[in-house]
């Protein structure tokens, strides 16, 4: 079968220069000479959109006379990052870009730089989402992401005296050549309640139905050959644009224009928060908004080409990122029931069908639970259908389980007791045919702890979908040095066919290719230097180890651990300066959600540390430590091309499966890493001897709960004991006495919940095996080069 739907490769007359200046004169009405930077990026961005724009028409074209079966991707983030090099390199325009650059002497960097990164999403989950979109397109399949048009994305981060700073990111602030409003495709979605603004936030008042308006803003997703380019549709919330006659005739014309302003408040931010709710009905709303605008699309697309509604499950699959759209399950169920008047049995078949739902999290308190209250007042239909799906099925369970009310009461929908809520995890499957976790062990932990009862009764539901990261991004366009090695060695197929790397393998035993390999991680290193250097003054030396850990900062992750492994570190070299030690540095980036304390204290702490070892004579050159703010994607596709060390230390059963860290294998580091998350199955694929696994297993993490003791390790190991004796005798610390007490607390005084002391001992022999290996250069390049082809 054919599920393919291209339109053939990118053909174009050479009339781009022509393009760019008419865009500079015609668009932001100035000439060569006057052009800013801004001026040069926008130009160009609309020069390329310019030659994308019939070819997406195109590609919709053949979805219409196809009538293939369609997927849609639901999802309430995309961390997207830059997209003017992405699309120029998918859409094959490179030489003739390199020529306009050439031709009007244009600094590609510097025009690069003026994009906003867009940052609408928190991290992993938003970032596979863009991910996938983009791998889509390049495979070819009728793909469409919906989501949110926040007009603020995820805030920026500074550092200040080593503390976290938030500040909001207004990336809207210059339009955006990518995007296309479409204000004739709105939808409008009605709400059991109204909203006012009072103090600053968004209230609602119960009582008052209200209605606001979807505007879709659409995204070319292109994929790489430019055969198709898919959407991505982000619907921003406004209010209809009536007035209020009455208000308005009673004089109150500002209450009038209040009303939009509130409408607006909807899509206006990005929740900031990645792994513990945060519980504002808003979010709610946002929810609901994404659910509501985009099945109201699909089935309007779906009507557009169909008549039989009992095909919709055959030509509409929807997927569910997370719970974050669950209540796609109710909505659908309503515009089944209520507007196309279907019988409940046949609209449940047909949702149930429709629907698949992929799990990112274990963690318990991010699990998604909503107020009853809340669903009478805003959303009192979808409540009323969850509440007859969860009557129907409860019913099945009894019968199927007799006498077993304890499963009753954890499978259903809704959790009983003071404080009714609904159960968005168990909404997701019972209403959906699919549901995955996103690595092996996540998928069996999800099936086997947090949903067993609704797998034991859907068996057949539970499968794993291991995550991916779309190499032209995270080493064709980020990684020129190391992808032009690939592509000479192997042929360019690698690019849309990943399993092609494994021709690499080949490789190891050619000490040509070896030393070309360590070339490249030199370059990429240099250049990075370069770049640090120019945009923010710091001196980097690029032949130390790069050894990094970037991702969002959480406890279970262990960003903590690392620190303790450096202090150590820190601790030997001061005792013995004459120690071996190839130079080295640390790198660490990442936000923490702005209302998490310990994690807040967590980046106050690697900085302490940096400034504190930048200070000792006795250890420079030797070891650094540096913490990058504003981790972002293009931060992350600078640096991770530079890494020597990955370090992928959450502890085990808690990362559900981790992209970093694909990322950092395919960019020809060595990883260093606990056994969690797919960092299982890289291993496997690569061969461990190629990892330096450590730590305790999930079984064993699971197994010793009971009776773990934080301070058995430090009563028992000394290195670990010096190590945080230095700290809390605040050595990093010293013109501010205990700000490190909570890590203290954390650690040693509440448990050490995530048994950063179990695990330092066989860190920090990992460690060593890793910086013996480093000085034997042609067996370090042998397993990288086997990590990149793994
Ligand atoms: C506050 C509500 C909330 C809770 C969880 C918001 C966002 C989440 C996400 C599910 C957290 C997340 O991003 N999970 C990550 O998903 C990645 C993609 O599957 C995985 O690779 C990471 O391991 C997982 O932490």
């Amino acid at each position: 079968m054919n599920t393919q739907y291209g339109c053939g490769p990118v053909q174009f007359a050479g009339a781009s220069e022509a393009l760019y200046e008419r865009h500079l004169l015609f668009d932001s009405g100035v000439d060569l000479a006057g052009a800013t930077a801004r001026d040069r990026f926008e130009a160009l961005a609309r020069s390329v959109r310019d030659i994308l724009s019939q070819r997406r028409l195109l590609t919709e074209k053949t979805y219409e006379q196809q009538n293939p079966k369609r997927l849609y991707y639901l999802s309430i983030e995309y961390l997207i990052g830059r997209s003017l090099l992405n699309n120029v390199m998918n859409l094959m325009l490179m030489p003739l870009a390199n020529q306009v650059i050439e031709d009007k002497k244009l600094n590609l960097i510097e025009i690069l730089e003026q994009e906003p990164d867009a940052g609408l999403g928190n991290g992993g989950l938003g970032r596979l989402a863009a991910c996938f979109m983009e791998s889509a397109a390049t495979m070819q399949l009728p793909a469409m992401g919906y989501g949110l048009r926040y007009e603020y994305g995820i805030f920026k981060q500074s550092i200040q005296k080593g503390w976290q700073q938030e500040m909001p990111d207004n990336w809207l602030r210059s339009p955006d050549p990518w995007e296309f409003a479409r204000p004739n495709e709105k939808v409008e979605v009605n709400l059991g309640c109204s909203f006012e603004l009072s103090g600053g936030s968004l209230r609602p008042v119960p009582g008052r139905p209200s209605t606001l308006y979807g505007i879709p803003f659409d995204r070319p997703v292109i994929g790489y050959g430019g055969s198709t380019i898919n959407t991505l549709r982000l619907w921003a919330a406004t209010a209809p644009d009536y007035f209020n006659f009455e208000e308005f005739s009673h004089g109150d014309f500002v209450e009038a224009f209040t009303q939009n302003l509130s409408a607006e408040t909807l899509t206006r931010v990005l929740y900031p928060d990645d792994s513990r709710l945060m519980g504002q009905g808003l979010r709610l709303i946002q929810e609901y908004f994404l659910v509501a605008c985009s099945l109201a699309d699909a089935v309007r697309r779906f009507q557009r080409g169909n008549s039989d509604w009992r095909l919709f499950a055959e030509k509409v699959a929807i997927q569910m990122n997370d719970t974050h759209p669950a209540l796609a399950v109710p909505e659908l169920m309503r515009i089944l029931v209520d507007q196309v008047h279907l019988g409940w049995d046949e609209a449940w078949h047909i949702t149930q069908n429709t629907l698949a739902y992929t799990n990112h999290t274990l963690l318990p308190e991010a699990l998604e639970k909503w107020p009853v209250p809340w669903f009478e007042d805003m959303l009192p239909r979808q409540l009323e259908i969850i509440y007859e799906i969860n009557r129907r099925f409860l019913s099945d369970v009894r019968r199927r389980f007799p006498g077993d009310e304890g499963r009753i009461q954890r499978s259903s929908l809704i959790e009983e007791g003071f404080g009714k809520k609904v159960r968005m995890a168990n909404v997701a499957v019972v209403g959906s045919h699919s549901t995955n976790g996103v690595a092996a062990i996540h998928s069996n932990l999800l099936r086997e702890t947090t949903l067993r009862d609704l797998a034991e009764i859907f068996p057949e539901r539970f499968n794993n979908k291991t995550n991916g990261v779309t190499p032209r991004r995270w080493l064709l366009l980020c990684n020129p040095e190391l992808s032009g090695l690939i592509t000479d060695a192997i042929g360019d197929g690698w690019i849309s066919d990943l399993s092609q790397l494994s021709k690499l393998n080949a490789f190891t035993s050619d000490s040509a290719f070896r030393h070309d390999f360590l070339k490249a991680k030199r370059d990429a290193k240099r250049n990075f230097c370069d770049w640090v250097r120019w945009s923010t003054g710091q001196l980097l030396d690029p032949d130390a180890i790069f050894d990094c850990q970037v991702k969002r900062i959480h406890e279970y992750k262990r960003q903590l651990l690392n620190a303790l492994r450096i202090v150590v570190l820190y601790n030997r070299l001061r005792e013995n300066p004459g120690l071996n030690m190839h130079p080295r540095t640390f790198f660490f980036a990442g936000k923490a959600a702005p209302a998490y304390r310990l994690a807040k204290l967590i980046i106050k702490f690697i900085n302490n540390l940096a400034v504190t070892i930048d200070g000792d004579p006795a250890v420079r050159g030797r070891i650094k430590v540096v913490f990058l703010p504003e981790y972002c994607v293009s931060l992350a596709e600078h640096l991770i091309p530079t890494s020597d060390v990955s370090n992928q230390i959450s502890t085990a059963g808690y990362e559900a499966s981790g992209t970093s860290n694909m990322k950092f294998m395919m960019n020809g580091a060595l990883t260093i890493g606990t056994r969690d998350g797919a960092t299982i199955e890289m291993a496997a694929q690569a061969g461990e001897e190629n990892f330096f696994l450590f730590g305790l297993t999930a079984e064993q993490v699971a197994g010793s709960r009971a009776w773990y003791n934080p301070r058995w390790h430090y009563e028992h190991e000394p290195e670990a004991r010096e190590a945080l004796d230095l700290i809390f005798s605040d050595y990093f610390s010293r013109n501010e006495p205990g700000v490190f007490a909570p890590l203290r607390d954390a650690l040693l005084m509440q448990g050490d919940h995530y048994m950063h002391l179990a695990d330092l001992k066989s860190y920090l022999e990992a460690d060593e095996r890793l910086r013996a290996l480093y000085n034997q250069p042609d067996e370090w390049a042998r397993k990288a080069i086997l990590n990149v082809a793994g």
